[in-house]
């Protein structure tokens, strides 16, 4: 087990806090049938003065880029030791247990680099498209500027996301379980539209996207998805892309397993079959326990997981009026519905979607109850709108077997004990 999550639940339990009365009115309307939130009506916290009324604060110039509060220092992307012997290849995760609301904000997306982080000269960045088109182009930064752009919010998920868990529950929080995801605003132009200028050949059947880092990552998409929704994407969230999101330039293919999204891409080449490149053949196939593997997974299956409570974010309130939190996304569409079960998955209820979401897109569930303190075993399943179900990790296993890594979308489970602590389990 990992010993992160319980440092955490130390430090939180001693860091406690009431809500005070002022902020009660709103909440207590809301759910009337609970009286349970804390009131303290003689807190020192607001009824004397407190060095930030009494000092003047920093000016403007303090921080020409901001960061977030000092008070904030323990909201970061961590890794998991074991899982790599190098940093420059591997990968960290996202602090889905600290965050809201449906964006990941750049700072904390989760990072995969299989050969380190290209740091690329925006003015020397080329990108070429070649093969069957009617004209090999070779275009910079400036000419990309001078197509139309489109802003899209996307889920990105690496295949191997919830991979360690596929004999058993091993990472205790959600950062490490389901850590491997970030839900961006992209801006960019459509692929089609760029495909459309250099003009493809009616043999085009499927392009190659490479990457200029030192791993040149390589994968075969085929063309119907290239002239869907892919999108040759420069800014995340308003801004440029983070160096280790590929900056300048990466491929955005919505909805795809993580590996496809080259980042730092520098050519596409246009083909008639796919190219069966090292990480569409050895890596990111799905080996069945007959010894056959499937050729292609591309698609990230409708997923779920509840962030808060979670083995790294404990309820510290005691019983009574409680939210459950968590996030849902589908590579085949939208969010239809997410179910929450306090019991194991033996009763369902119905959770609340809130917040800015799409196709595609991560969308964020809520969840009040009143808790009676008593031990609960959470889970949280999501339905998109084809009509797919989030399976049980054991529905999985009954038909991939046991030596998966990627593409692992089982119901997660948390057992909840009386103290509020939360737990990695697996329930059968
Ligand atoms: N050029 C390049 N593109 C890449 C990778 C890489 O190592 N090099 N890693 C891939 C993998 S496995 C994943 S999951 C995503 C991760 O994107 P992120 O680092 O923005 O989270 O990028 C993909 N694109
Ligand atoms: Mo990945």
């Amino acid at each position: 087990m990992f010993k992160y999550g319980n440092e955490m639940v130390k430090k939180l339990k001693t860091s406690r806090r009431k809500f005070v009365v002022g902020s009660l009115a709103a909440g207590s309307a809301l759910i009337s049938s609970t009286k349970s939130i804390a009131s303290n009506i003689d807190d020192k916290a607001i009824t004397e003065m407190q060095p930030w009324n009494s000092e003047l604060g920093d000016g403007v110039d303090a921080n020409p880029y901001g960061f977030p509060s000092e008070y904030e220092k323990h909201v970061i992307r961590r890794n998991v030791p074991w899982l790599t012997a190098d940093p420059t290849s591997s990968v960290n995760f996202t602090p889905l247990h600290e965050l809201d609301g449906t964006i990941t904000p750049n700072g904390l997306c989760f990072e995969r680099h299989h050969g380190g982080v290209a740091i690329i000269d925006p003015k020397k960045y080329r990108f070429m498209i070649n093969g069957l088109v009617d004209q090999n182009t070779i275009f910079d930064l400036s000419d990309l500027a001078r197509f139309p752009r489109v802003n899209k919010l996307y889920f990105l998920e690496c295949a191997a996301n919830s991979g360690m868990e596929w004999r058993g529950a091993q990472l205790n929080g959600c950062q490490f379980t389901h850590g491997m995801i970030h839900n961006v605003l992209y801006t960019g132009i459509p692929l089609k539209d760029i495909l459309k200028e250099v003009g493809l050949k009616s043999s085009a059947k499927w392009i190659l996207a490479e990457g200029a880092d030192s791993s040149a990552m390589t994968r075969s998409i085929p063309i119907e998805k290239a002239m869907d929704d892919c999108i040759i994407a420069f800014k995340m969230n308003g801004e440029s892309l983070r160096p280790e999101q590929g900056y300048p330039v990466r491929l955005v293919v919505p909805g795809w397993e993580g590996n496809m999204w080259v980042k730092w891409i520098r050519r596409i080449e246009v083909g008639d079959k796919p190219w069966h490149h090292r990480e569409e053949t050895s890596k990111y196939t799905d080996l069945f326990s007959n010894g056959k593997a499937r050729r292609f997974t591309w698609e990230m299956d409708a997923k779920s997981v509840i962030t808060n409570p979670s083995p790294q974010a404990p309820i510290t309130h005691g019983r009574g009026q409680t939210v459950i939190t968590g996030v849902a996304w589908s590579g085949r569409g939208k969010i239809q519905k997410v179910d929450v079960s306090i019991d194991g998955g033996v009763n369902w209820a119905e959770a609340r979607l809130s917040g800015p979401a799409d196709t595609k897109s991560m969308h964020r569930f809520y969840f009040e109850f009143n808790w009676d303190g008593k031990p609960l075993l959470l889970q949280s399943r999501a339905m998109d709108d084809t009509g797919y179900v989030q399976p049980t990790k054991d529905q999985l296993r009954s038909i991939r077997g046991e030596n998966s890594i990627y593409h692992n979308n089982g119901i997660q489970t948390w057992a909840v004990d009386k103290d509020g602590i939360a737990e990695n389990v697996e329930v059968s």
